[in-house]
């Protein structure tokens, strides 16, 4: 009996490691990840929580991913309760984004460079309770990850949290949409300053 538990454990570890997707560590998240919500709207979590601060101007995302290629981007909504996929959308339907979906690599120390205020979207400005949809692919589906803040351009994130490769950059296209694969989609935008720096360290290396 111990013995077929253990195999159990096992086979439970092995399983949760190959659906492990991607994990936010800053800003706080609405709540504990779950790895089996992840494919829903806000990894499954509908109601807005854990609300914290975030500047307004030269903010990032700090993350983890268990898949090593993958495509990013992060939507907002500038509402203040967003319980939908609709509230993240631009009046014609587009993902309303603050970093345009890009293509990148890599799984920890991971950070996405995110200012709220270049796409010009309106309502996001000082003082506004704003949520960020994260949206990733590494290669098994769509997931979503959400991060619910108040801008203040009073706030500046705390030197304990590092970011020193930001990938990612604001959208220039405000109808992006996120590619359907992670093995076929292109480059929208952004990606080539963490895969530069990748490859300078290969080169340094060789
Ligand atoms: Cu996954």
């Amino acid at each position: 009996m111990k013995l077929t538990w253990s195999a159990l454990a096992v086979v439970s570890t092995a399983m949760s490691v190959v659906n492990a997707h991607f994990q936010v560590a800053f800003p706080e998240v609405r709540g504990p990840f779950v790895d089996d919500n992840e494919p829903q709207f806000c990894d499954g979590y509908t109601e807005a929580a854990n609300r914290t601060l975030f500047p307004l101007t030269n903010g990032f995302i700090t993350w983890q991913s268990e898949h090593p290629t993958w495509i990013a981007g992060v939507m907002i909504s500038t509402a203040s309760d967003p319980t939908n996929f609709t509230y993240f959308h631009t009046s014609s339907g587009a993902d309303q984004l603050v970093v345009g979906y890009f293509r990148g690599s890599g799984t920890t120390g991971l950070c996405l460079s995110v200012m709220p205020t270049a796409a010009g979207i309106p309502g996001v400005q000082d003082g506004a309770n704003v949520t960020f949809q994260m949206v990733f692919n590494g290669g098994d589906g769509v997931l979503y990850q959400c991060m619910d803040v108040t801008l203040s351009s009073n706030y500046t994130i705390p030197s304990s949290i590092n970011c020193t490769n930001p990938m990612g950059q604001p959208p220039t296209n405000s109808t992006s949409t996120m590619p359907s694969s992670g093995a076929t989609a292109t480059i929208v935008n952004g990606g080539f300053l963490g895969l530069g720096l990748v490859g300078i360290l290969a080169a340094i290396l060789v």
